[in-house]
């Protein structure tokens, strides 16, 4: 054979070789790059399994992926009875509270929300506060009440709705803005109206809301652990969003100390629901002794207004509500929103 022919020959050979290496290594290459592929695919959690609920008391409900292995399982709802009750509680009023050890809690979130993170909780609570000039008793609630309040495995937020100015008090005026601006920020199912004066002594006393509108506060120290009358609705109350809508909300117009509670029996009553208590054990409360604030004298058109509830309350209500919100500050424990609601 000729050497050029043979030259031809290896050339032929050579190009072979190189088409079959890079091949073997295009063929390698998208194995690997396959598996590698495969491997994120592996860690991806399984539909519907691996998805943690946020654990953020915020407004928003949003979800965070988890890359744990696919048995982590979504939260239950809690339990109807909360198994971290513990039953009587020791309330005492003779010491200063401090609540800084309460503020470093990170499961509670600015503004007073707090959620289980064991659980889903079976009701959404606002708790309503009405307030003016009254710090110190505030102290005390927010030091007792949130930690029974995470007992109960809620879902809450405090709302402190603070008079502004001077003018005669308005307590039910307040609860209704409350049960407003409440709403705007979460979508709370049950409203828990209270005095700031007024702590459980039981944490048995749930603060949620149950088939007819309840009244928390029946065994008041103050009365001798008994209801002061039958109607009686005072102190701490709850009522679901339907139920609080039934009745139109509560009126707006009752300025100065008395009755506006009685007006709420009615209009419930009159809606044809009934009165839910707690038995006078576990619905026992300690009011925090004070002197009558100025500006919530005793209303002297109180027995003419609940004379006339049946009349009014279809036209005064949560439907003819109108206040402005003067500020709203975030407390780590509470929010507080200051409101004019106006004078007589
Ligand atoms: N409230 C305030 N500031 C006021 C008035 C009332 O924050 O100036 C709020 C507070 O949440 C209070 C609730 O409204 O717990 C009800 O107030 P109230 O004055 O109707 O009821 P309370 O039972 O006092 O606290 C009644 C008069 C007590 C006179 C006692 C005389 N020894
Ligand atoms: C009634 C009042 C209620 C009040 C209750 C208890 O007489 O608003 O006493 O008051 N009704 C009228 O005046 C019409 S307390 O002893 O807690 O100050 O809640």
């Amino acid at each position: 054979m000729e050497p050029r022919a043979n030259f031809s020959l290896l050339h032929k050979a050579c190009a072979v070789l190189v088409a079959l290496c890079t091949l073997h290594i295009s063929v390698t290459l998208l194995f690997y790059l396959r598996d590698t592929g495969n491997e994120n695919e592996h860690a991806r959690p399984w539909p519907g399994n691996g998805t943690l609920r946020s654990i953020s008391n915020g407004t928003s409900t949003s979800t965070m992926t988890s890359t744990a292995v696919p048995t982590t399982k979504a939260l239950e709802k809690c339990p109807e009875t909360s198994p971290l009750l513990v039953g009587p509680i020791n309330v005492d009023f003779s010491q200063p509270v401090n609540l800084s050890e309460m503020r470093q809690d990170p499961r509670v979130s600015e503004g007073g929300r707090y959620k289980p993170r064991e659980c889903v909780s079976l009701q959404k609570v606002a708790l309503i506060i009405p307030f003016r000039h009254r710090d110190e008793h505030l102290k005390y609630w927010l030091y007792y009440l949130h930690p029974v309040l995470q007992r109960q495995q809620l879902d809450y937020g405090v709302y402190v709705i603070e008079q502004d100015g001077e003018d005669t008090f308005n307590r039910a005026k307040l609860l209704n803005v409350g049960y407003a601006e409440a709403l705007k920020e979460y979508n709370y199912d049950c409203f828990v109206f209270s005095d700031v004066d007024l702590i459980p002594l039981d944490d048995r006393n749930t603060y949620r809301c149950f088939d007819q509108p309840r009244h928390l506060a029946v065994s008041m120290d103050k009365f001798g652990f008994r209801l002061p009358y039958n109607q009686y609705f005072g102190g701490v109350s709850a009522m679901s969003k339907e139920q609080y809508l039934k009745i139109n909300g509560f009126p707006n117009d009752y300025w100065g100390w008395g009755g506006e509670d009685d007006d709420i029996y009615n209009r419930l009553t009159f809606r044809g629901m009934s009165v839910s208590r707690p038995d006078g054990v576990i619905g026992r409360c300690k009011m925090i002794r004070h002197s009558r604030d100025k500006k919530n004298e005793p209303n002297p058109q109180r027995f003419d207004r609940i004379a006339h509830t049946r009349q009014t309350m279809d036209s005064d209500g949560i439907n003819s509500l109108t206040y402005r919100v003067v500020r709203t500050e975030k407390d780590k424990l509470f929010t507080k929103i200051t409101v004019d609601i106006g004078k007589p």
